[in-house]
């Protein structure tokens, strides 16, 4: 019987758990509810580059921590801690920020350890959890690897990149904006949805370069669902500001050889969500990361 005894599963974990006092059941419920919520968060959160998702998927760890501290015995608070084990997103938000992150990780592990409470682990089961953790922690580190990757990646984009996009989860441009990345065109029809997780209510900030060998005149279309505003140099030449469909404003302007700081101010109320930008110059000019000699 010992011998052949395995690990129960997580849904015969949650029928023992029913047969529990309702305070117990009750405290369970709501940290599995916490758990998987911070876990969707957090995945939200890292698919979107944005802050947070390390915090988020530290919740859900700890949620179900706490989960298996209330089990009543070693295989029921096995199933339940298995709750905070994240999904590969996760991993690789918990992986992402170096020695800080696995110290969290470490410190969790600690937690779990004594939240599962005195034990009698046999040698076996002992080794068994030792090479899991030891396999963990080499996934993560992979991962960790994987993320600095794609993070240079994404950095490298943003440097080449003629358009910098800030990005803000709320249509007013409140507070800092949650990211920032580099887009090859301006122009992008979102329909229904939005860049990222937002699908209503959140604002761009394009800023670009233009560069003009001799002087020449800008003609500038937006075109935008809802409310968009175009400036060069920090003066508008476009105003398309408001909640509305789809509407198109032109400006057009004279200016000088060399560089010119071109801003996009963009945001979405709801419902559909576009925005074009059309560039037009009488004279050859080229668009280049905001930088050096463009301020
Ligand atoms: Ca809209």
């Amino acid at each position: 019987m010992r011998g052949a005894r395995r690990s129960l599963g997580l849904r015969e974990a949650l029928r023992r758990v029913k047969e529990r006092p309702l305070e117990v059941q009750q405290a369970v419920a709501r940290a599995y509810r916490r758990s998987r919520e911070r876990a969707s968060v957090a995945e939200n959160l890292w698919l979107a580059g944005a802050p947070g998702a390390l915090e988020a998927a530290r919740e859900s760890l700890e949620a179900a921590i706490e989960a298996a501290s209330l089990a009543s015995d070693r295989d029921e608070a096995a199933a339940l801690a298995a709750l905070g084990l994240p999904s590969r997103a996760v991993e690789e938000v918990l992986g992402a920020r170096g020695s800080t992150s696995l110290r969290e990780i470490l410190g969790a592990a600690r937690r779990l350890r004594r939240a599962l409470g005195p034990q009698r682990w046999t040698a076996a089961q002992v080794r068994r959890i030792r090479l899991a953790l030891a396999a963990a922690l080499l996934g993560l580190l992979g991962l960790l690897v994987l993320f600095v990757v794609r993070d240079i990646q994404r950095r490298m984009q943003l440097a080449r990149a003629p358009w910098a996009v800030s990005y803000w989860d709320n249509a007013e441009f409140e507070g800092s904006p949650r990211t920032q990345v580099g887009w090859q065109s301006p122009s992008h029809d979102w329909g229904e949805e939005g860049p990222l997780s937002e699908v209503d209510g959140f604002a761009l900030r394009l800023e670009s370069c233009l560069r003009l060998e001799e002087s020449g005149t800008l003609r500038l279309r937006l075109g935008s669902d809802d409310g968009s505003r175009a400036y060069v140099d920090g003066a508008m030449l476009v105003d398309n500001w408001g909640d509305h469909g789809p509407r198109q404003v032109s400006g057009e302007r004279p200016l000088g050889a060399g560089a010119h700081r071109l801003r996009v101010d963009y945001y979405e109320r709801g419902g559909g969500a576009q925005l074009h930008v059309d560039l037009d110059v009488d004279v050859p000019y080229e668009l280049s990361p905001v930088g050096e000699g463009c301020d």
